[in-house]
């Protein structure tokens, strides 16, 4: 099956498993893209919170109830895609510049499920790690990083520079440790396995759902 097939296949299996009055976080990239007309699609009373503009108009755009974030302080279930998924369920997000906004909605939900199609399968994670810097102090920031390169795409929603980190991973609990001690990191794209409660992987022609 075509790698688009594998998207639409993932995000319809969690399209699934939305109900009726749930609070329900949007991830942001092209394999949520086919999850919020299989939302949509399913007129559930549900009420939406985006984790990127691009998101938010697209959910907008196809009727579904999306909102601020405010003062919500839980989610019943998100789901969002990766760039990188372990067997073990550690994940590299923020190909699409949105893993702080990613991370904040994945720490807020009961549930978060990852989709993904089969070429985000990886033994290990390995660079680049997606990463979000404050624009003060910036070049301080990337001497004490090292290895980190500019993302040429505009500032985050909230100010942040996007860069990408190209450092070794030889254990990515000790890179995700190295990054978040970094002083002007405002967030990584390491994903931890305690972070996610789902995974939906297309696999030939079919989807496997672990749970973690
Ligand atoms: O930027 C992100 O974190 C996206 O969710 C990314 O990890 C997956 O994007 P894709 O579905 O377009 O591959």
């Amino acid at each position: 099956d075509s790698q688009e097939g594998e998207k639409r296949r993932v995000a319809e299996a969690a399209a699934l498993l939305v109900e009726d009055g749930m609070l329900v976080g949007l991830g942001t990239g092209s394999t949520v893209a086919y999850l919020l007309p299989a939302l949509a699609r399913r007129q559930l009373d549900i009420r939406c919170v985006s984790t990127s503009p691009q998101t938010e108009a697209a959910a907008a755009a196809l009727g579904l109830a999306v909102g601020p974030f405010g003062s919500i302080v839980r989610f019943d279930i998100a789901i969002d895609g990766a760039d990188q998924v372990t067997p073990d369920g550690w994940l590299v997000k923020g190909g699409g510049a949105a893993h702080t906004r990613e991370k904040i909605v994945a720490a807020t939900s009961d549930r978060f499920v990852v989709i993904a199609d089969s070429s985000k399968a990886v033994d290990v994670l390995r660079a680049p790690i997606p990463v979000e810097l404050l624009a003060f102090g910036l070049d301080s920031t990337l001497r004490r990083l090292g290895s980190t390169r500019l993302r040429d795409v505009p500032p985050s929603p909230d100010g942040g520079v996007i860069a990408d980190f190209f450092g070794a991973i030889d254990d990515p609990a000790v890179t995700a440790r190295f990054l978040r001690d970094t002083a002007g990191l405002v967030e990584h794209g390491i994903f931890p396995p305690e972070l996610s409660t789902d995974i939906i992987l297309a696999t030939g022609s079919g989807v496997v759902h672990r749970t973690l």
